[in-house]
């Protein structure tokens, strides 16, 4: 095993046993399960053990902050998840369209539990769907626009639903938030710098110089043009090096000190462009 593809991470700590417990306690009202990943790193943001949590319901796997991404890996990436037999659709949150194919599809799904229903003469169900995802994919924002007032928290930090509640919406549908933490694995290097580029995990975690070169690795490998653009790097077919780049970017972004890179402040200016979508179109999970 290659030691610096591994990190010293334990990814499945007690936090997540504890959001499988609760997320148990109301498995038996859970029509649907809403699985979010983000359409920049569909792989690395997706739980894998996804199963353990939700068992067999009925899923629908949704690739949000697709204004944010590469539109013809996203494409890609539909297709690979569609073809595994899960119905996968990319939004935008802010886009009504988007929402509005959702929730069609949602009930799409549940058509057959529906006419089932009718068979034994009770009442349409109003479909309770449960929304699942890493800290940072836009559960609460999904959440907020489905019931079209702001009830969940919202925010580039990675947080947690403390309680319970089951949402209202005027769609013949209840959501409820992941209650508590749910991660992927972490014990991969790359998975984790992916993560951290896109604030899934806390910086302590990976180092913000680590975090930011990965970043700009990442623009050279895949997105050569754009890493001229927003930083007036050269891309490179050979390793991007990290000293020349940041005694580059230094002088560049005014952020020096004693005569030397600040290194810390311009990794901090790399990885708040991804946040505040100064750098996008791009996806990190290239490798389908
Ligand atoms: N551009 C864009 N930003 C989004 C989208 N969905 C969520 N966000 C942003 O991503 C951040 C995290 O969203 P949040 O709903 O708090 O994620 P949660 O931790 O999963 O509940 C917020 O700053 C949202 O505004 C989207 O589809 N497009
Ligand atoms: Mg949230």
């Amino acid at each position: 095993m290659n030691n610096e593809n591994k990190t010293n991470i334990n990814w499945y700590p007690g936090h997540m046993e504890k959001t499988r417990k609760l997320i148990l306690k109301e498995y038996k009202n859970i029509d649907v399960v809403y699985e979010l990943v983000d359409a920049r790193i569909p792989r690395s943001s997706k739980i894998s053990n996804i199963y353990e949590i939700i068992g067999n319901k009925p899923k629908i796997l949704i690739m949000t902050k697709k204004d944010l991404a590469d539109p013809i890996l996203l494409e890609k990436w539909l297709v690979y998840f569609n073809n595994l037999g899960s119905k996968a659709i990319a939004i935008d949150v802010n886009n009504d369209e988007d929402i509005k194919k959702l929730i069609s599809l949602t009930h799409e799904l549940m058509d057959e539990l529906q006419a089932k229903r009718e068979e034994k003469g009770l009442k349409k169900k109003v479909i309770q769907a449960l929304v699942v995802g890493i800290p940072n994919v836009g559960k609460s924002s999904l959440i907020n626009r489905i019931v079209g007032k702001k009830v969940a928290q919202t925010g580039n930090k990675p947080g947690i639903t403390h309680h319970l509640s089951w949402l209202k919406t005027n769609h013949d549908l209840i959501l409820l938030d992941t209650p508590g933490i749910l991660y992927p694995r972490l014990d991969n290097a790359e998975v984790a710098r992916n993560l951290a580029a896109f604030s899934a995990i806390k910086y302590e975690v990976v180092d913000v110089n680590e975090i930011a070169f990965h970043i700009l690795k990442k623009l050279n490998r895949y997105y050569p043009e754009k890493l001229k653009e927003r930083y007036g790097l050269e891309p490179t077919n050979m390793e991007l090096d990290f000293m020349a780049c940041y005694e580059i970017l230094g002088p560049k972004m005014g952020a020096m000190r004693g005569g030397e890179p600040d290194y810390e402040r311009i990794s901090n200016r790399i990885i708040n462009d991804l946040k505040d979508e100064y750098v996008k179109g791009i996806v990190f999970d290239n490798e389908i």
